[in-house]
């Protein structure tokens, strides 16, 4: 890696717009004496010479002028003890967007550069305090929208995934080791693993980053949310399902039926579990050519939906078109949701025939919210059974990762294929070094310029 970083940034490291305070970060070797220029400490305290992590309180000063801008609160950090490694100052200033701004321009005026976005993190990747799985983990923190992407994200900043990778290259190094000692030392008479050794620890190898590889896709449902579909005949309560599980009226309900016309997509979080949760127009036939529309759409979205919840009305005889529709569902999971509970049963509810992928059923009014938080814990249960282990958090959740982790799959079974077939060690060990150098991509170790400009310029300026 050849970035050299020898200049001092500064960013403003909280969310735009008014806030209680609001923080300007400085990072790099001049990071104390450039807020020195601009800060008048209370009693002509200076920032130089104090201790690292200590605060002093005073004002920012425009030097030119000499006119205040902000009470201010100044904490000193010294490296290497940092969030980069380098000195770090951070101004927290009154949250006024106003203030900040000036506050940033004072400071930039007196000789740090305004940070891109991410630098500051990606200069705690140079570093060596983060490597970079770890780094994009903070992207996900950031972007985290529920508890369970928060739980995955902070995992990989602990460095689940970097752990496993290592020691699964740990593992590919050693095969290495000895197929380049067969190479270099055929002539002699030295001691090689036999090749039923070898294969096997490739074959580990392997299983391992299919296994990892496999936790992709639980990653990705985790930062994108279930594609879920609330499907049902007209009238039958979805849009009210809806603002019930949103716990807001965010849907048009009336005792027309044919209400909704158009998929109506909310993210919502069930009890930790993002959903991208849809409500459809109601399903039946018609002339109307708007619910024509709607209808193929809904028909549509069952398709795609990765969880489906299929709402009866409970008071009313089971018909026809329900157990059709009920039939049409073959996503897996789907949910029964029998609502308007509020309402007598019909005898005939009990006795509608559910296929297999439908893994729940749930008695509800959308109306009273009665059974709701039932709901709720069997979509969460219908999530965790299983499915998704949150005691092994290390979840692949980024794309780059996924990507990597399946070439990795597939050259480490064409290892061992040419291993067992006898190819020359040679041939092996430069699928080998490959499958070592994108996992290396992964941690960060042998990762290029260009993919380091990418991944920090998806963060927000000031991190
Ligand atoms: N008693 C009772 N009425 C309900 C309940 N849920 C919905 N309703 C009523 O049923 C009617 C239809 O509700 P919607 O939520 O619009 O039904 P929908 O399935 O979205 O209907 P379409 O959009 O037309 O397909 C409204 O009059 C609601 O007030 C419930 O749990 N109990
Ligand atoms: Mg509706």
């Amino acid at each position: 890696m050849s970035i050299i970083v020898n200049d001092t940034i500064a960013a403003i490291a909280t969310a735009a717009g008014q806030g209680g305070i609001g923080i300007i970060r400085l990072s790099g070797p001049a990071a104390i004496d450039i807020a020195d220029k601009i800060f008048k400490g209370n009693k002509g305290a200076r920032l130089a010479g104090r201790k690292s992590h200590s605060f002093l309180l005073g004002t920012v000063c425009d030097p030119a002028d000499g006119t205040d801008v902000d009470e201010v609160l100044v904490a000193v950090m010294r490296a290497p003890g940092t969030y980069t490694r380098e000195d770090v100052v951070e101004i927290n200033c009154h949250g006024g967007v106003v203030a900040l701004q000036k506050t940033l321009n004072l400071v930039c005026a007196a000789g740090a550069r305004p940070a891109a976005p991410g630098e500051f993190t990606m200069r705690a990747f140079l570093n060596g305090r983060l490597d970079l799985a770890q780094a994009e983990a903070v992207i996900d923190i950031i972007n985290s929208q529920t508890e369970a992407q928060l739980k995955v994200a902070v995992a990989q900043l602990e460095g689940g995934l970097s752990q496993k990778i290592r020691r699964i290259s740990d593992v590919l190094i050693a095969a290495l080791a000895q197929l380049e000692a067969a190479v270099d030392f055929s002539d002699e008479d030295i001691e090689v693993l036999p090749v039923d050794d070898l294969s096997h620890m490739l074959r580990e190898a392997n299983a391992e980053l299919k296994a990892l590889g496999e936790t992709s896709n639980r990653g990705r449902i985790l930062r994108e949310g279930i594609d879920t579909a609330i499907v049902g005949l007209p009238n039958v309560g979805k849009s009210s399902l809806l603002n019930a599980l949103l716990g807001e009226e965010r849907a048009i309900v009336t005792a027309v039926p044919g209400t909704t016309r158009d998929v109506i997509e909310e993210a919502i979080s069930v009890k930790g579990v993002p959903l991208r949760i849809k409500d459809t127009a109601g399903i039946r036939h018609s002339v109307d050519e708007v619910e024509i529309i709607g209808v193929e759409l809904s028909r549509k979205t069952i398709k795609t939906a990765t969880l489906v919840l299929c709402v009866i009305d409970g008071s009313r005889p089971i018909s026809a078109e329900d157990i059709a529709l009920v039939e049409e569902i073959k996503s897996e999971p789907a949910v029964l949701v029998v609502n308007k509970a509020d309402l007598p049963e019909d005898k005939s509810v009990a006795g509608l025939e559910l296929p297999q992928n439908f893994k729940a059923q749930v008695r509800v009014s959308a109306l009273t919210g009665a059974g709701i938080e039932e709901l709720e814990t069997s979509i969460e249960k219908l999530f965790f059974a299983g499915d998704i282990d949150m005691s092994d958090r290390t979840l692949i959740t980024n794309a780059r990762h996924t990507q990597l982790i399946e070439r990795a799959v597939d050259a480490t079974r064409e290892a061992f294929e040419l291993l067992e077939a006898s190819m020359p060690e040679e041939v092996v060990s430069t699928v080998l070094k490959d499958v070592l150098s994108d996992l290396g991509e992964i941690t960060g170790e042998t990762v290029s310029e260009d993919i380091l400009g990418r991944i920090f310029s998806q963060f927000c300026i000031g991190k």
